[in-house]
């Protein structure tokens, strides 16, 4: 291969002449970089995303009775994706303030943000909070929470093994093993009892190395729906400190679960409790419905204020070369509806009207499913917390569904409780018994 410059120049000009002039008897010889022979030609053409590329096909779909079950996004009981008030408000208010400016942010967020939001997860009267234990940094939501995390693990921490629950919310695999984590996981659910598994998890954790890292859903288990009981956490918190395992939580659903704030911080604040190190990463997404706004925080919680410093301190080496800093208008809501004691209200009756919204799709999908006598327990469908029920049903089922129905879910049987409403129940209670007494 020759690469003087004149040849380099006459490559140029072929792929530039490539659209109006056939290569063949130009008198231009063809380069692996000439266009129909593309530098990326053995490119191979990725997958959708298991969960979001439900609502790729979905889109597609040019049926009038079409539902969208797969992505964990909150719907009216209209269908329509939702704005909470509280939020309009918080923005109002923003953009009416003139001194407000759009400069950046420091490379660890907005400070009211980032203090609002530890209290938030781990209480108004945290000890930790109050001893400067913590370090909180404002991610891109729950995602990059996740992932400065992990890659703050990998660079600083001793063991790099990471045990996730199975199964668990797909993209966990992917964002640790990206971090440079090992990831492995522990059993958590049983198909059969459409339970927790405790007796496999506490085998798994206690046969983990020490020091291991463990991700927990701090509540609305995703997809499973399946919680630990308090005293179940109480187990496994006892487990998890007697072998030095280090307690990373995924906060998606704070105040979604239960409707309750505090009620579905209880097994975060119990390991915090303890005085032992913990890793928390919160998102604002759905609990505020701020989606697309990608605003969440990581909280490190540690032994000494010395310590919480100097972590800070690498952490900023983590975020700049990655984002360099935050956004600032999501986290600028956030921090104005969680400082102000009458809109902080309003967030709290919201959020409990979405939960509460869900909680009664549950109960209507299985007085749907038992006034059509559909074979099968489906108790699950209102014992299991937080957006999504995980049906039990099938690959094959689920496609069914989908081509006979236009109802879209992720193919592990996952559907979002939130994008239900009382019209698109019956369709969907329908779609299971036909699928249940037909495909098997
Ligand atoms: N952690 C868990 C357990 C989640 O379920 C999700 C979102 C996230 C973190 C990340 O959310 P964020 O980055 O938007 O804050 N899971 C959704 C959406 C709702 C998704 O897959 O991205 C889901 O449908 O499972």
């Amino acid at each position: 291969m020759n690469s003087s410059s004149a040849d380099r120049r006459l490559s140029t000009l072929s792929r530039h002449l490539a659209g109006t002039i056939r290569n063949e008897g130009s008198g231009i010889s063809s380069s692996p970089t000439s266009a129909g022979n593309s530098v990326f030609a053995n490119v191979v053409r990725a997958p959708e995303d298991p969960i979001l590329g439900v609502t790729v096909a979905y889109n597609k779909d040019p049926s009038p009775v079409k539902l969208n079950l797969g992505v964990g996004a909150y719907r009216t009981e209209e269908g329509k994706p939702l704005v909470l008030n509280v939020v309009r408000k918080a923005e109002q208010l923003l953009v009416n303030d003139r001194s407000r400016i759009k400069e950046y942010l420091p490379i660890v967020g907005l400070a009211d943000f980032n203090k609002l939001s530890a209290k938030l997860i781990l209480g108004a009267d945290s000890p930790a909070i109050r001893g400067n234990l913590v370090t909180t940094v404002q991610c891109l939501s729950g995602t990059g929470s996740l992932r400065v995390g992990g890659e703050f693990l990998a660079k600083h921490y001793h063991q790099r093994t990471i045990y996730i629950p199975n199964p668990t919310w797909g993209n966990h695999t992917k964002i640790f093993t990206l971090a440079g984590l090992t990831v492995k996981t522990y059993r958590y659910y049983d198909p059969v009892t459409r339970g927790l598994n405790l007796q496999g998890l506490l085998e798994d954790l206690g046969s983990a190395p020490s020091g291991a890292i463990v991700l927990l859903h701090a509540c609305a288990h995703n997809p499973t729906g399946v919680d630990p009981t308090l005293n179940q956490w109480e187990q496994i918190r006892q487990l998890i400190r007697s072998k030095n395992l280090l307690p990373f939580f995924d906060s998606a659903y704070q105040g979604f679960a239960s409707g309750s704030l505090d009620k579905d911080a209880e097994s975060v604040r119990m390991f915090v409790g303890d005085g032992g190190e913990c890793f928390i990463a919160q998102s604002y997404a759905k609990n505020m419905g701020l989606y697309g706004e990608r605003v969440g925080a990581l909280s490190i919680v540690c032994r000494n204020a010395d310590v919480a410093s100097r972590v800070e301190s690498q952490l900023k080496l983590v975020i700049r070369p990655m984002y360099s800093s935050p956004p600032i208008h999501g986290a600028s809501i956030v921090a104005a509806i969680l400082k102000d004691r009458n809109l902080y209200h309003e967030w709290t009756l919201e959020l409990k009207a979405m939960a509460d919204r869900i909680i009664t799709m549950r109960k209507k999908l299985f007085d749907a499913l038992s006034a059509r006598g559909t074979p099968g327990d489906w108790s699950h469908i209102v014992k299991q917390i937080g957006m999504f029920t995980f049906t039990g049903l099938n690959t094959k089922q689920v496609n069914f569904m989908t081509q006979q129905y236009h109802i879209y879910m992720t193919s592990d049987g996952r559907i979002s409780m939130a994008g239900l409403s009382s019209r698109t129940v019956p369709h969907l209670a329908d779609a299971i018994h036909a699928a249940v007494t037909t495909v098997g």
